[in-house]
């Protein structure tokens, strides 16, 4: 046994808010987990503060399966992002602290490595089509074999996934409210096949190509977006409906063949059962700490696997590091394993997480320190206080909400 002595909640902002889980065992060792929500942090910083945190005390680090179920079914209140990210932090957590105490990197403790590497994909932009070539070409240079293309839609401001110069991340500087842009979904079915169209006919097809719709369209709009693209050959068209709506995928099927991958909005299983056992999709894209852990994230896989649906794992820089490293050990051991997103983290970002996982010919892979392999400095991370951003909101031309 291993008791939990204590359980603390660190909220820092080296770049970006993170909000970090701090558990330490009677034998002196700390696991990390991240139960970073964007936008929502200090609901899942007090969910755990307040409501998990002094039950963990004196439970044994080692009954991570119990100690899941415990959180899961013992709130009677269940699913939803809070309640999954603050039982993802504690599971993370509580896996870290196991490899520590075996000496094993976690994806040992999950059946050994199946493979030698975890393919990424990362993020190109541009606020034209020539800047996104230009950073396309960046990116394989630097070896990349999977790029996510996202170019700024003439006549939208602000568009997803298209950050200001030089930036990594896709939310505006510190403000108490959100921003808001307008949406055009015309402008936007007009635009995309050209922009991946340019793409395809400055580098060919010698490397996966992806793209975002972010939730923005219908299911019939999905399916047209989807045949304009299919000569481009896309690894994958990622949410091109809002998720929530699982049969609406049915209709997007019936239109195209472009691969679709869903899922970093979902949190349990349940929530993406029928996008599975129906094979409404081709790629399932919980993360790790917004879909319950490592414990949960496994068992959605494993249901993925018996319908022939591969992984591709949220990625962006709003999930810490350590929930990158902890997505990394389930990516390198599970058997259906598709894509890993990788975005990076904006400094100082590193000041405060120190990681093991290593970049090398388009693969990152999690290395062999014990546990998750990333360690967090409590120190360095006081010297960012928490810094109030949000997700901006989409309206239309006529001044209704969209989605983002
Ligand atoms: C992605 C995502 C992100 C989300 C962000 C929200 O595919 O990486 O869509 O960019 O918008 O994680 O917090
Ligand atoms: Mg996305």
């Amino acid at each position: 046994m291993s008791k939990i002595v204590d359980a603390k909640v660190i909220v820092t902002a080296p770049g970006r808010n993170y909000v970090t889980l701090k558990l330490t065992t009677d034998d002196g060792v700390v696991g990390w987990g991240d139960a970073t929500l964007n936008g929502r942090e200090l609901a899942v910083a007090s969910y755990l503060r307040d409501h998990v945190c002094p039950l963990l005390l004196g439970r044994d680090a080692h009954r991570i399966e119990d100690l899941w179920q415990y959180l899961y079914k013992g709130a009677y209140w269940r699913r939803g992002p809070v309640t999954m990210t603050a039982i993802a932090a504690v599971d993370i957590a509580l896996w870290d602290i196991k490899g520590k105490i075996a000496g094993l990197p976690v994806y040992q403790l999950l059946g050994g490595a199946a493979r030698d590497g975890v393919l990424v994909y990362a993020h190109a932009s541009g606020e034209g089509i020539s800047e996104l070539l230009d950073d396309v070409a960046a990116h394989l240079d630097q070896g990349y074999l999977a790029v996510r293309a996202q170019a700024a839609v003439p006549g939208v401001d602000k568009t997803y996934g298209v950050p200001e110069r030089g930036q990594n991340v896709y939310e505006p500087a510190s403000a108490a409210v959100p921003a808001e842009g307008r949406w055009d979904t015309e402008s936007y079915l007009r635009f995309a096949p050209e922009v991946l169209g340019a793409v395809r006919e400055r580098f060919g097809f010698d490397f996966h190509l992806l793209h975002d719709v972010h939730h923005r369209l219908t299911p019939i709009e999905a399916g047209r977006l989807g045949r304009d693209l299919e000569e481009h050959r896309m690894f994958w068209i990622e949410d091109p409906t809002p998720a929530e709506d699982q049969s609406a995928f049915r209709l997007i099927r019936q239109h195209t063949t472009t691969p679709i991958a869903v899922g970093e909005v979902l949190n349990s299983i349940w929530d993406c059962q029928q996008l599975i056992t129906e094979r409404l999709i081709d790629y399932i894209r919980t993360s790790v700490s917004h879909a319950g852990g490592i414990t949960h994230l496994r068992r959605i896989f494993s249901l993925a696997e018996l319908y022939g649906v591969r992984t591709g794992s949220h990625g962006a820089g709003d999930l810490s590091p350590v929930s990158l490293s902890a997505a990394l050990h389930v990516d390198l051991a599970v058997p259906n394993f598709g894509i890993q997103e990788y975005m990076g983290h904006a400094e100082p970002a590193s000041e405060v997480f120190r990681t093991s996982y290593t970049f090398s010919n388009g693969y990152l892979h999690p290395g062999d320190a014990p546990g998750l392999g990333v360690e967090v400095d409590e120190r360095a991370a006081t010297a960012f206080p928490y810094d109030p951003r949000y997700l901006p909101v989409n309206r239309r031309r006529d001044g209704s909400v969209h989605d983002w």
